[in-house]
């Protein structure tokens, strides 16, 4: 095929914001200080060591670096007390007639996450098998808005930059799939994501025909 789409994983297929947001807020519970759920947009999208950064900068707490270590694996633990208890019906809307879409047109899609637990939620969620490739926070070590993830994900599907779609719903996802020189989808509140080539609100909007005006 001659197209591609490259899928960013939390906000796009699934709502885990809202199990890292429990996660962190434990922890932020545990060191004395609020963190609301509009703090937690800060971190969407952003790597585990970069959130801990963004959170301890909110409560202004300096942490050594061996505390620090501590923290982002009791997080991590949090974390997956939720995520291990995920099924189908926490796809979110859209999302697997899109794939199916996807299918039918014989066009590849990976998914570009900066999530290290991203194949264990696609697993969970019974949607791993059908992915062409998985990169995810393991493969990469520049974070988004860096490119690097989705021009690895270019490269799984054998194409380049420019025929690949990206759909993100954070900010930093938008401009990462800027820079990479690809086409940006912009999942989510459309002031937000301005800086996308096409915004929606959520899947369930994006029109049947979507993929014809690229050239398949
Ligand atoms: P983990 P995405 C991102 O996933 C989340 O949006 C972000 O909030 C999280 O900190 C990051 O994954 C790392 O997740 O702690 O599981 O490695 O939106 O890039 O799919
Ligand atoms: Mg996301």
């Amino acid at each position: 095929n001659t197209i591609g789409v490259i899928f960013d994983l939390d906000g796009v297929i699934v709502d885990t914001a809202k199990y890292h947001y429990l996660a962190w807020k434990k922890l932020a519970d545990a060191l004395g200080f609020e963190f609301t759920e509009a703090n937690n947009e800060l971190l969407k999208g952003v790597s585990r060591v970069r959130s801990l950064e963004i959170l301890l900068g909110i409560g202004k707490v300096t942490v050594s670096e061996t505390e620090k270590q501590k923290m982002l694996i009791s997080k991590n633990e949090d974390y997956l007390g939720y995520i291990t208890k995920m099924n189908a019906n926490e796809i979110l809307p859209g999302a697997e007639k899109l794939l199916n879409t996807l299918d039918a047109l014989g066009i590849h899609y990976v998914l570009g996450s900066a999530s290290k637990n991203a194949e264990l939620i696609l697993k969970q969620v019974n949607l791993y098998h059908r992915f062409y490739g998985i990169v995810d926070g393991n493969d990469v070590s520049k974070a988004k808005p860096d490119p690097e993830v989705f021009l690895i994900g270019a490269k799984k599907l054998n194409l380049s930059p420019e025929k690949c779609i990206v759909f993100e719903d954070a900010i930093a996802g938008v401009e990462a799939a800027n820079i990479a020189g690809m086409t940006s989808v912009g999942i989510g509140d459309k002031e937000t994501l301005k800086a996308a080539d096409f915004n929606f609100n959520n899947l369930t909007e994006i029109p049947e025909d979507f993929f014809s005006k690229f050239s398949i």
